[in-house]
């Protein structure tokens, strides 16, 4: 397909940004971190979804120099910034299958200066499913970098109970799919609720994504949910839209 030679180009040609979403503590509204969102902008082809994309970079291989670039990128910006609040990046499957993603994490860190600390990587029940064991070992290397590991769209895997069992995250993703319905489900509020009262016993922070509405919010502050994100809180945007991310200048 030609999209594929045009992901090609697009790496060389550097026509890719990340935009960054914000992440707050849900009993303060304090910020806590922005996840960082890859976007294409193709010269032919206009704004280019991820959905569209990121599944063949994962199938062509293409994300490897991608998800580096993003790291590298994302970490760069994040040691520029003001506050030390976290950045959270997503991790595709075949990147932490690379024997020397561990090493190469390591590398980008020192290079940018990022404090380990403050790098989180979001996976999905999906990176872990092909290798198991050691995609287990590599997360264990990670977390002992420094650098946290969170789970993304939770709730939505086949065996998400048995993957919190063998990993300490440091966070759990609500997907979103459980906010749209959260105040019209009564099964819907009783997962939310369930999901939130294991983290509790886990001791996992659990952040609840496509946040839109006040009354989701309210219904999260109620229910003792730990972090939100979504549109309500702010959206994906450029580094130089948030205001809060203005460089100092020295
Ligand atoms: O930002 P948006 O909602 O359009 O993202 C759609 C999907 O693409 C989400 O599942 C998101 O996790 C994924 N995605 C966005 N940026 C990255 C990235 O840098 N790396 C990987 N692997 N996935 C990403
Ligand atoms: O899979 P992941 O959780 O990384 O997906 C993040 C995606 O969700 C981003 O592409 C972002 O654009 C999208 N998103 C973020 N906040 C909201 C929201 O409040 N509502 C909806 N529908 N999508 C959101
Ligand atoms: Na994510
Ligand atoms: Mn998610």
């Amino acid at each position: 397909r030609a999209l594929t030679k045009d992901l090609w180009t697009a790496i060389a040609q550097d026509q890719f940004r990340l935009h960054y979403q914000v992440q707050k503590a849900v009993a303060t509204g304090e910020v806590t971190g922005y996840e960082a969102l890859l976007r294409w902008q193709s010269p032919e082809r206009g704004n280019v979804p991820p959905a569209d994309f990121i599944p063949l970079a994962e199938s062509c291989g293409a994300i490897l120099p991608l998800g580096d670039w993003v790291l590298r990128a994302a970490c760069r910006e994040a040691a520029g910034w003001p506050s030390a609040c976290k950045i959270a990046v997503n991790l595709s499957p075949l990147q932490l299958s690379q024997p020397d993603f561990v090493a190469r994490l390591a590398a980008i860190l020192t290079e940018t200066g990022l404090s380990p600390q403050r790098l989180e990587l979001e996976i999905t029940e999906s990176t872990i499913i092909a290798d198991r064991e050691r995609a287990l070992a590599t997360l264990r290397d990670i977390k002992a970098l420094g650098v946290t590991v969170a789970i993304d769209d939770f709730g939505t895997g086949y065996s998400s109970l048995e993957t919190l069992r063998s990993f300490p995250f440091d966070k759990i993703k609500l997907d979103r799919s459980f906010m749209t319905e959260v105040e019209t489900s009564p099964q819907a509020k009783a997962i939310v609720r369930a999901i939130l009262a294991l983290g509790r016993s886990l001791d996992v922070p659990v952040l609840a994504e496509g946040v839109e509405t006040a009354d989701q919010l309210d219904l999260l502050a109620r229910e003792g949910c730990d972090e939100a994100q979504g549109y309500l809180l702010g959206r994906p945007q450029p580094v130089g839209a948030i205001a809060g991310l203005k460089r100092m200048v020295a």
